[in-house]
């Protein structure tokens, strides 16, 4: 197996590239993957002030690591989540890859901010633990960007996790789901953008590309991730791909160029319904956002938006 660049002995075959790469030119394949999804979607330019949401994994730190490789200036920003073991270990990997690059990092924990962790906060708001999770976990993501003056807000979110959703989005036909299923989300109500730059590369590429790097990463699963129903999707999307490389790259990007816009008139409804919350100043469809509903429930204390933006009457 010879790298398709240099002809040297290969470490990673990629099927859907029809391709092998040593390990210097594979790490500069993911860095040009990279750059050509901010290039197609224009995320971002390199004056703008990056945020990246850092969960101690693979993806987390590798785009962290190759867009400042690259010379983007950008910070991480850890949560809490209070998930057992779980939070305390993937915390110890993102403090240490950010020790050892220089690199700053803000850490928010949930208890100590809000007074709940995802477990008690979804038993008392009655949601899936995920859903409790990813809705705090989105709050805290804007309240920090605004907090902290950044321009871009970014997930390490990858090509499976992203193929994943519009596989659920699509075998349910949500509608809503669709219009908002973009590797770029717009800055609106005083929020910055959010922006997935690793569209282009799929979960192996990143583990591959952390091993290659010498980047440390928390390898366990999160413990309430059993049962997540992307899980499945990614099974089955796994299975086609074995059965015929590309699959999942074309349902994805074709989804975006060819079918997203006949969803965009929803997605700009699902925008214009959008006012900041009463309590918070998030943007959401009703008065109070469902954040703020679940901290209210969960016993804990809202926290508002410092800068963010005001209701207009
Ligand atoms: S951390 Fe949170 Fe994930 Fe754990 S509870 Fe679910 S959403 S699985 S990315
Ligand atoms: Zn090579
Ligand atoms: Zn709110």
């Amino acid at each position: 197996m010879k790298c398709r660049v240099c002809r040297g002995p290969a470490v990673i075959d990629l099927k859907r590239h029809n391709a092998n790469f040593c390990s210097e030119h594979f790490v500069r394949f993911c860095h040009q993957q990279v750059e050509k999804a901010v290039g197609e979607y224009d995320m971002f330019s390199p004056t703008d002030r990056l945020l990246v949401a850092v969960s101690g994994g693979k993806d987390s730190l590798a785009i962290w690591h190759i867009l400042h490789t690259l010379g983007y200036q950008v910070d991480g920003l850890y949560i809490g989540l209070g998930i057992e073991d779980y939070s305390d270990t993937s915390a110890v990997f993102a403090k240490d890859f950010a020790d050892e690059h220089g690199l700053t990092l803000t850490i928010v924990d949930l208890v100590d901010e809000y007074g709940y962790d995802v477990p008690s906060g979804s038993k008392a708001a009655r949601r899936a633990p995920c859903s409790a999770c990813g809705m705090s976990k989105r709050h805290i993501f804007d309240r920090v960007a605004v907090e902290g003056g950044y321009d871009v807000l970014i997930t390490g979110h990858n090509l499976d996790d992203e193929a994943a959703v519009l596989f659920g989005n699509v075998l349910h036909w949500q509608t809503d789901y669709l219009a908002r299923q973009h590797p770029v989300l717009p800055a609106r109500h005083g929020l910055p953008r959010k922006v997935k730059p690793l569209v282009r590369l799929d979960e192996r590429e990143m583990a591959a590309y952390c091993v290659v790097s010498g980047i440390e990463y928390m390898l366990d699963e999160c413990p309430m991730a059993a049962g997540n129903k992307h899980l499945r999707y990614k099974d089955a999307l796994n299975s086609i791909e074995a059965a015929s490389p590309g699959s999942k790259a074309a349902f994805f990007h074709k989804f975006l160029s060819q079918g997203a816009p006949f969803f965009q008139e929803a997605a700009q409804d699902l925008r214009d319904e959008l006012a900041p919350c009463l309590t918070c100043g998030a943007p959401t469809p009703n008065e109070v956002c469902a954040f703020c509903r679940l901290v209210e429930r969960a016993g804990g204390q809202p926290v508002q938006l410092t800068s963010g933006p005001s209701r207009q009457s």
